[in-house]
């Protein structure tokens, strides 16, 4: 599968593979492996509670294994194939991982879109990727996803499926009518068959038809936070993930005994891989899906089921130090808490030991590839004033100047990097690759960092056009677009403004079209028209500031580091 995708050149992926980086495994296979050497250990823990399934499930490794299987065979037979794309929009719940594996094994690509994603996304996902499946719940949050599905099936011709986790699917299919391949079952889209109550632990069954997966193809395409008007997608192999992934394990002290409580959503790349739910799964620990990211539901679930690591966004982790601080209790067995996809305060991070009882882990990481942690025995001092240091030793950290020339330590430039699990290409988009890599293939991410003389990066602010908003990502043009479909916007510049509890939340500056100057609209009516684009709720901005004109850069560019002061000083005045 290498539509699309640019491959790491020849020598590169030699020294990797030289180097023990790339050992050749695929998530099938590590998947399989881990059912046969424990296979009655718990891997997914789903408490329920969400739309998904009332009650509690607990799966052991086997059962996972054989869950993969059949949901493999049931969607071979319903006409997905290796190469093919599916969307995967699903909340926290265990079926996320029964779905991903089954598509791993047959080598079609899971697209990981989030529950907040909306029409104007998931829409853009299946018609880009030009998806023949998507998998959704049926209502989550009092979102009805069977809708979603069902105006993005009528646009989109090569979607063939939609599934639906949950009791009534609506026009589409029941996601837990597609296993097949269990003992005597029938396996074809005509069976509609209740599932088989899968029983206890038994040997691994056999597996799917079809080619393997090859360890150097593409397992499935992540979203960028982007900085452009769509969002780019971003193809990982099996290989270099899974090095990841090994590398995370290590650095964040993971091993069969862990147990790791996923709170955000399943999907990002954080709590995917960082060392995630797969790098939990890779070590053979459990899994523990938290419906709910609040102390009140995470904290008797830490204590219930004895977590001993997760990740959290800064926003959260100020919520749990808060709460923890009032007395709230439960949290005691954890031993590490991973902070990153924003900036944490290094006021914040002083508080994560003597508040929870457990070691902060900075992690700096993109879903593009390089990912930073601090390691568990640094001292204090840089746990909580830096944001880490490269997972490998083959990962190439360059910090520049504007014209790409290399910086000393201790200045502040531009981040670019390559590596043994970065990517070289985003999917399908010569243009943007052309901007986002060099030409040795260095990755443009778009952060200033200063770096350490111990090697630890600092991050110090983004020169790309996009708001951090508490991790969630938004690409200013994207929103940008959306308003200037408006009627009586004539411009828009959409910028960040300074949040004690996100770090960040949106701006969006609107200069009006003439004949709407004297009566303009009102903030929220602007913010509803962009909701009812189909826009996820995360994106739609926090607050509208109608200007006559943009304050311009030297070369008359707008200027959105004046409107940033002066949006900041505004709120300071106030
Ligand atoms: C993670 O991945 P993405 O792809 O959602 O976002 C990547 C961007 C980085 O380029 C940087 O701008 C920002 O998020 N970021 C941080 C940060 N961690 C991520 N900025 C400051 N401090 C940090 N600790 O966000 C992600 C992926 C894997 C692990 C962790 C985070």
């Amino acid at each position: 599968m290498t539509d699309g995708f640019t491959p790491y050149p020849a020598e590169f992926a030699e020294r990797y593979r030289a180097a023990g980086y790339w050992r050749g495994e695929t998530f099938g296979r590590m998947l399989r492996e881990r059912a046969a050497a424990h296979g009655e250990r718990i891997a997914v823990v789903d408490p329920g509670g969400h739309s998904v399934a009332a009650g509690e499930r607990r799966w052991t490794y086997a059962e996972l294994d054989r869950r993969a299987d059949r949901m493999a065979a049931g969607l071979l037979a319903r006409g997905i194939r290796a190469g093919d794309r599916v969307v995967v929009q699903l909340p926290n719940a265990a079926e996320f991982f029964e779905v991903v594996f089954a598509l791993f094994r047959i080598g079609a690509l899971p697209v990981f879109a989030l529950p907040a994603h909306r029409y104007a996304e998931i829409g853009y996902f299946c018609s880009f990727t030009g998806a023949a499946a998507y998998v959704v719940p049926a209502v989550e949050g009092g979102f009805d996803y069977r809708e979603l599905a069902s105006r993005v099936r009528a646009e989109s011709p090569g979607l063939r499926l939609v599934l639906v986790a949950g009791e009534d699917p609506g026009e589409h299919v029941r996601l837990a009518d597609v296993p097949c391949g269990g003992p005597g079952a029938s396996c074809g889209p005509g069976s509609s068959r209740r599932p088989e109550p899968v029983p206890g632990p038994e040997p691994v069954s056999e597996p799917v038809p079809g080619p393997e997966p090859e360890p150097g193809d593409v397992a499935f395409l992540q979203l960028s936070g982007g900085s452009t008007g769509v969002p780019k997608l971003i193809p990982r192999t099996h290989d270099d993930y899974i090095y990841s992934l090994r590398g995370s394990v290590e650095l964040c002290g993971l091993d069969a005994d862990s147990v790791y409580l996923c709170v955000l959503p399943a999907a990002h790349n954080f709590p995917l891989s960082s060392p995630g739910s797969l790098g939990t799964l890779y070590a053979g620990g459990r899994v523990v899906l938290c419906p709910q990211p609040s102390p009140e539901t995470a904290f008797p679930l830490i204590e219930r089921e004895g977590v001993t690591v997760t990740g959290l966004v800064p926003p959260l982790a100020l919520l749990w130090l808060d709460a923890a601080e009032r007395g709230v209790r439960g949290y005691e067995s954890l031993e590490v808490l991973l902070v990153g996809g924003a900036k944490f305060s290094t006021e914040a991070a002083r508080r994560v030991r003597p508040v929870l009882g457990c070691t902060l882990q900075q992690v700096f990481g993109m879903a593009e590839g390089l990912v930073n942690y601090t390691r568990l025995d640094d001292p204090e001092d840089l746990i909580t004033t830096t944001q880490g240091r490269p997972i490998s030793p083959d990962d190439e950290v360059r910090v520049v100047d504007d014209q790409d020339r290399d910086l000393p330590d201790g200045a502040t430039g531009h981040l670019l990097t390559r590596g043994p699990y970065t990517i070289r290409g985003y999917w399908n988009a010569p243009e943007h690759n052309a901007n986002s890599f060099t030409a040795d293939g260095f990755y443009r991410t778009g952060d200033l960092v200063r770096r350490t003389p111990s090697g630890h990066l600092v991050v110090e602010g983004r020169a790309k056009d996009q708001i951090n908003r508490g991790g969630e990502k938004v690409a200013a043009e994207e929103i940008e677009n959306h308003l200037l479909a408006h009627p009586a916007v004539h411009d828009a510049a959409v910028v960040s403004m300074p949040d004690p509890y996100l770090g960040e939340r949106t701006c969006a500056y609107l200069v009006l079209r003439p004949e709407y100057r004297e009566h303009p609209p009102k903030g929220v009516e602007l913010k509803r028209f962009v909701r009812g684009r189909g826009l996820a709720d995360y994106k739609v901005p926090d607050r509208v500031e109608f200007v006559e004109t943009f304050p311009a850069t030297g070369i008359g560019k707008v200027s959105k580091k004046d409107l940033r002061a002066a949006i900041a000083a505004s709120l300071n005045a106030s």
